[in-house]
């Protein structure tokens, strides 16, 4: 039997503006919002970036502090802040969030293209920032956009440095990463390592723009997690702005369902993905 399907809801992304969609969620009061209809939807994880008063990315303490007290008066979401932030982020900055004692954090896996920017992930600072997640017992969501980061991941898995049994996005479509294809959701699936848990590490998929749920699809089919959200896709169909995350989350919920998939709760999730609070 497949387990539930974990949604994660990417609600702010950034890199995303007012200009593309104006359902964006800007101040914590939007994103607490934003975040309360996602999970109403079925959503188990928040993956959350934060804007400063201008709407621009920021990293601040401060700033992300209160959207997730936002997020909290709302609902119980497993909160996944960003440690990748924008492209350009300072590293001191993203190590900092994890201040922030989120039960799970993203930890991107390698330096590449990404669009027409350089998204610098330096071996060196995936490391730091996978022993300060061990030590603050914060779930990493190992972000893979290339097969390349899997084997690093998995020479990490086998350090310790990364615990077993390890958490995967393969995140596809990026120009830079590996193309949103089956040939290569299917790749990634089979190279990850195995753990020691009865279910092995456990993987979902993040695909961008109109490859979403044609990649929502093929994960739920096979057994894995979503994410989705106005991160990585504004559109509910060709031409329809989705008025919020909650949109596309639904648009997963019906997906998994078809398949015959039951939906996670938070509290499933975090059992799930082995979080200290589960
Ligand atoms: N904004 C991208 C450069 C993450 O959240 O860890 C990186 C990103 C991944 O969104
Ligand atoms: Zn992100």
């Amino acid at each position: 039997m497949a387990e539930p399907v974990i949604i994660t809801a990417a609600i702010v992304g950034a890199e995303l503006t007012r200009k593309e969609t104006p359902y964006l969620p800007l101040t914590a009061t939007e994103i607490g919002e934003a975040a309360r209809l996602a999970c109403e939807a079925g959503a188990a994880i928040i993956h959350l970036h934060v804007r400063d008063k201008k709407g621009k990315p920021t990293l601040d303490l401060k700033v992300l502090k209160q959207a997730i007290v936002e997020i909290r008066k709302r609902c119980d979401p497993v909160i996944q802040v960003s440690t990748g932030g924008a492209v350009g982020d300072p590293f001191s900055k993203r190590s900092a969030v994890l201040q922030a004692e989120p039960e799970m954090a993203s930890l991107n896996m390698g330096t590449m293209n990404f669009g027409n920017e350089i998204f610098s992930n330096p071996i060196p600072f995936i490391r730091d920032l996978a022993a300060e997640m061990k030590k603050r017992k914060i779930r990493p969501e190992i972000e893979i956009y290339d097969l390349s980061h899997v084997e690093l991941a998995t020479q990490m898995i086998s350090e310790g440095l990364i615990e077993q049994p390890a958490h995967f996005q393969f995140v596809l479509g990026i120009k830079g990463g590996l193309a949103a294809t089956v040939q290569n959701l299917e790749l990634l699936i089979s190279r990850i390592p195995k753990g020691d848990s009865p279910t092995g590490s456990s993987w979902t998929v993040a695909a961008v723009g109109r490859h979403e749920f044609p990649m929502v699809e093929e994960s739920i089919k096979r057994g894995g997690f979503v994410r989705v959200g106005l991160e990585d896709n504004i559109y509910l169909e060709k031409g329809v702005l989705a008025k919020g995350s909650h949109e596309l989350v639904q648009k997963a919920v019906v997906l998994a369902r078809q398949y015959g998939r039951t939906i996670a709760s938070s509290a499933q999730a975090r059992k799930i993905l082995c979080l200290a609070s589960g």
